[in-house]
């Protein structure tokens, strides 16, 4: 994995004579992430072995359910990523927003959705919570303050800061986290986005998961900065890159830049170096990389980093793994045989929910 480093045209020194205002650097990005510390003791990393396993067999199951026909369009597999979503959702609240991509499951699992619901809504089923309509790509959630889901690469990053421009002139509280690929870096939005949650300095938390591939396509080979964090720090926003596997460090380096956030300093960005281990939607020939590759990211395995972790600390057993393990495959079979048996929309209502309806 090159790194190709370039010197941010805002350090570079101004010509002599000039009168220039002194550069915006983008020191932060080479920081440290802010130090919010990671929460609670070890029942607290538990539970995020346990978030991670979940999200892990749901995928699996999901997998399995597409190859039998059972959930049909597209499934993007957060298989590799977990500790992004398990890191970032345990350093936020209640009252804070999420928006997410088409690789969401994990993102949705993590922040409280209920199994069923989720799983429903894989299998396009009425008990879903987009009631069947959106799928994979579109789990939705206003009670959990889970804005989607959103099949357009970087379409997100417009509704997030939206929502946090709302939020602000409202004067409510709340952090708006906005998750997004390494691919919506490339868009002009994520552009536009990063110009107006800066100046208007307004309460996101951008969370850059860098798998370092957009379908096919390499980082290396499709961007010319491929320091995420600095390109941000270049909107003048503390900026950092995170280890994405390990869920610690993400929680931490979440904690810290959501308490920032909170406290009015503006938007913060994360950049989590993570892997996908699995392909980019449910099948591709996985051309594009080699297996060695593949394999160095599967050493770093975030699920067994944490295990291995925690058992070597002496705070769980190999037996307390198994027996979470084990309690996840049940609740995600669980979850799929309702799914199973839970009713479609009914054709009648076909047309229900194109435009809003008059309450009666
Ligand atoms: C605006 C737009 N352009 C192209 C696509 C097709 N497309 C779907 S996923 C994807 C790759 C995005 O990669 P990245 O943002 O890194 O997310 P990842 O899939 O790696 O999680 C592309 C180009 C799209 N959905 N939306
Ligand atoms: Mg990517």
């Amino acid at each position: 994995m090159s790194a190709r480093r370039s010197r941010p045209a805002a350090t570079a020194p101004a010509a002599a004579g000039t009168a220039l205002p002194a550069p915006r650097r983008a020191e932060a990005a080479a920081g440290e992430p802010g130090r919010g510390g990671a929460a609670g003791g070890r029942e607290h990393r538990r539970d995020l072995l346990r978030r991670m396993l979940l999200v892990r067999r749901f995928e699996e199951k999901c997998a399995e359910l597409y190859s039998g026909g059972e959930i049909r369009g597209f499934v993007h597999l957060y298989i590799g990523e977990e500790a992004v979503a398990a890191g970032v959702l345990a350093a936020l609240a209640g009252e804070d927003n999420i928006v997410s991509t088409y690789r969401e499951h994990g993102h949705a699992l993590v922040r409280g959705l209920p199994l069923d619901c989720v799983m429903a809504e894989m299998l396009g089923k009425q008990t879903g919570c987009s009631r069947g309509r959106g799928g994979s790509m579109h789990l939705f959630d206003v009670s959990h303050r889970f804005y989607g889901g959103n099949a357009i690469v970087g379409g997100g990053l417009p509704l997030a800061i939206g929502i946090a421009l709302a939020d602000k002139m409202r004067g409510r509280q709340g952090v708006t986290a906005c998750f997004f690929g390494d691919g919506a870096v490339a868009e002009g939005e994520f552009h536009e986005c990063m110009n107006l949650a800066a100046l208007w300095r307004l309460p996101v938390l951008f969370c850059c998961e860098n798998n370092f591939y957009a379908m096919g396509t390499a980082l290396e080979r499709a961007q010319a900065q491929t320091d995420l964090a600095l390109r941000a720090a270049s909107y003048g926003m503390p900026a950092w890159p995170v280890d994405g596997m390990d869920v610690l460090a993400v929680e931490e380096a979440a904690r810290g830049a959501a308490e920032a956030v909170r406290s009015g300093a503006g938007p913060h960005f994360l950049e989590l170096r993570t892997y996908r281990f699995r392909a980019h939607s449910m099948y591709d020939p996985e051309l594009y990389r080699d297996k060695a590759e593949v394999e160095r990211w599967r050493a770093r395995d975030p699920i067994t980093l944490l295990a291995d972790r925690l058992m070597g600390a002496g705070e769980i057993a190999d037996t307390d793994v198994a027996a979470d393990d084990q309690a996840a495959v049940r609740a995600v079979e669980a979850a799929a045989e309702a799914a199973r048996a839970a009713p479609a929309e009914p054709v009648s209502d076909l047309t229900r929910y194109v435009y809003s309806e008059r309450p009666a």
